[in-house]
């Protein structure tokens, strides 16, 4: 686990040059990562759940193989499905990647897939914005921008504001 997390550091700083403060998505080759998002946390809670939608355009399967934030926002950082049983929703890790067809996307949610946070290091507030290094099998790795709020908004179509 040391061995992953030690090239965060200068990643994050390369990264942060490429983040665009326009749209909020992201890209890395055929992979496009749109509008991370996470709820606010209550001082408490220990973790958190990030959403996002990954979207593939290439000819080939793809595989997330793994996640992670900067150690000052969390621990751990894992990818979950949700599982129910008898109307138990129980969470389960992936360990052997999460598998996203050609031409095919993949949502996270509330309720379904999502990216666990564990041992936050401060309640996520409203407005926060903070790193999400993903790493692809073929692509590579991506840095996102997750946002913290109350709930996602539709990506695109409202960034364009009329001018009267
Ligand atoms: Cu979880």
């Amino acid at each position: 686990m040391n061995s992953i997390l030690k090239p965060f550091g200068a990643l994050f700083l390369v990264s942060a040059f490429s983040l665009s403060t326009f749209a909020h998505d992201f890209s890395a080759g055929k992979i496009e990562v749109n509008h991370p998002w996470a709820r606010p946390t209550a001082p408490v809670v220990k973790t958190a759940a990030v959403y996002l939608v990954i979207n593939n355009s290439s000819q080939k399967t793809e595989r997330l193989l793994s996640v992670e934030v900067p150690p000052t926002i969390a621990q751990q950082a894992q990818i979950h499905h949700t599982q129910y049983l008898e109307d138990m929703a129980k969470m389960r890790e992936v360990f052997d990647g999460l598998l996203i067809s050609s031409k095919n996307k993949i949502e996270f949610t509330p309720g379904g897939t999502h990216i666990m946070l564990l041992g936050l290091k401060a309640p996520l507030t409203k407005g926060d914005k903070f790193p999400l290094l993903l790493r692809f099998e073929h692509s590579g790795e991506i840095t996102v921008e997750v946002w913290v709020e109350d709930k996602p908004f539709s990506d695109a179509t409202q960034s364009h504001h009329s001018h009267h």
